[in-house]
């Protein structure tokens, strides 16, 4: 029943080899409807838009035959993100209670199409978690925004909701910010450099710089939207600024010291000042970020900020004394809960890495849990919302595996096994892997780091969490990487 004959066989396994794995799927083995020239989809603009462009359809829907057909409906028990879809003689429908629910379903085909075939499938499915991340240092290595868009691209064909975008760094300011030029005119921009040190032990020293504007990121913004997807910027403060410091050196504690925008990687002791300007700084930055990125949480660092600068400043003494802190060193909690505070009259919430538990996560924060699987644990029992990115399983900058053909990483030994054998708490609000990119130049090297590890990741944050049998995943797995070769990524073959 098919509106074209059937000639091509079947050059793909039985069970579909969807990657993440859906809640239920029921098969007619054998059976397929083949997509022809004429083929139309029919819907809400905006899914049918992506429709036409991932199943490559440009057929007209009003037509007779069959279609595919896409319908918000106002389904209770399939949440935000949930979508029924049936493939048959009929064509495919879909449906969902959000849009979202339906860029899902169009995804799902888009797995399933091979050889412009469908197979038959019944599927009802949902995400076990809200919270499917990937996150993106831009700051250490610039990447072109054509790559941010083809990233965000195979983020949703994985079914990952969340691109977390790590803005600014020690080593770099990405972000335009039309009150304070200099942040990228030269935060933006470092002299020779780091990519760390090479095998033979020598300095790469490469100039590196760039930044995107902020109509390049609303572009960006809003095609991620229409794919499922929404950018959680980061501007990582107080501490890993020296980019900011050495554009505006009184943002600093030593400002008689110019700083160079870092060429080392590792943690820059430089960190701001606890001033009243400089809160007022940053809090300038954020308007202007939240002016671009529409999405619920802004993410505040918070990670690794040495007190060294603070405990040997008069002024951030009497500032801690002040606001009756313990002392400098929990200037920290302070710059956290007064950028929050800010940001909620934004009707935004914060992010905070989990150096913040200690000095307290500000209200309505949720909590990056990344050191070890202990510090998830810790925010859990003291009641956060929290994001479970424990680096041991979740950091895609290291290395899947040691060995001379593997590209230097900052890291070693996550292999994909791992990865996928990683379980968040339940009460966590999703899972996010890591791309820090001291060590990804370019757009070939993230990939290669990146998948098919974020598969696993996005497998974790989706399927159900007794459907975690590694040989179906490897199974799937390699149904699914014929449709990364077509889209020509760079991925790390399988071992
Ligand atoms: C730790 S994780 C960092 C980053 C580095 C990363 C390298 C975190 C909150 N901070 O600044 O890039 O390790 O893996």
């Amino acid at each position: 029943m098919t509106d074209e004959p059937q000639t091509t066989p079947p050059t793909h396994d039985e069970t579909p080899a969807l990657v993440p794995r859906p809640q239920t799927l029921r098969t007619r083995p054998g059976e397929y409807w083949t997509l022809g020239p004429g083929t139309g989809v029919a819907g809400p603009d905006e899914v049918t838009a992506l429709a036409r462009e991932v199943l490559d359809l440009s057929g007209d829907p009003t037509g007779p035959g069959p279609r595919v057909e896409l319908t918000l409906v106002d389904e209770a028990g399939l949440g935000d993100e949930g979508y029924r879809l049936t493939v048959d003689e009929r064509g495919a429908r879909a449906s969902a209670a959000t849009a979202t629910g339906l860029v899902w379903a169009v995804q799902t085909l888009r797995q399933l199409l091979r050889d412009r075939r469908l197979p038959f499938v019944e599927i009802v499915d949902r995400p076990r978690y809200g919270w499917r991340g990937a996150h993106l240092d831009v700051a250490r290595h610039m990447q072109p925004l054509s790559f941010l868009y083809r990233f965000v691209d195979l983020l949703s064909l994985h079914k990952l909701n969340t691109l977390h975008l790590h803005l600014t760094d020690d080593q770099g300011w990405r972000f335009e910010v039309t009150r304070y030029p200099k942040l990228t005119e030269i935060g933006g921009f470092r002299r020779g450099s780091v990519v760390g040190h090479n095998r033979e032990g020598r300095t790469n020293d490469v100039p590196h710089g760039g930044s995107y504007t902020q109509a390049e990121l609303r572009g960006l913004v809003a095609h991620a939207a229409r794919r499922g997807v929404r950018i959680m910027p980061e501007v990582d403060a107080p501490g890993h600024m020296q980019a900011a410091i050495s554009a505006y050196p009184w943002l600093g504690n030593r400002p008689d010291e110019l700083l160079p925008v870092r060429v080392e990687w590792g943690i820059s002791r430089h960190v701001l000042n606890a001033r009243e300007r400089t809160v007022e700084f940053v809090r300038d930055v954020l308007d202007e970020l939240v002016d671009v990125f529409p999405c619920e949480f802004v993410h505040i660092g918070g990670d690794e900020v040495p007190t060294d600068e603070w405990l040997a400043s008069p002024e951030a003494r009497e500032r801690a004394a002040a606001e009756r802190l313990g002392g400098p060193e929990e200037l920290l909690g302070w710059w956290a809960r007064r950028l929050a505070s800010h940001l909620a009259g934004h009707g935004r919430r914060v992010a905070v890495w989990d150096e913040l538990l200690e000095q307290g996560v500000p209200e309505g924060g949720i909590v990056f849990a990344w050191q070890n699987e202990e510090r998830v644990a810790l925010a859990e029992r003291a009641g956060h919302e929290l994001v479970a990115v424990p680096q041991q399983h979740t950091y895609l900058d290291y290395a899947e595996a040691e060995g001379p053909d593997e590209p230097l990483a900052i890291g070693g030994g996550l292999p994909l096994a791992k990865v996928h054998a990683y379980r968040p708490p339940k009460s966590a609000l999703g899972v996010q892997g890591q791309l820090w990119s001291e060590y990804l130049p370019t757009p070939a090297a993230v990939e290669w780091r990146a998948f098919p590890r974020l598969a696993a990741i996005a497998e974790t944050g989706w399927s159900a969490e007794d459907d975690r049998d590694p040989a179906d995943f490897d199974r799937r797995l390699r149904g699914h990487l014929p449709l990364l070769d077509a889209l020509g990524v760079h991925y790390r073959p399988l071992d």
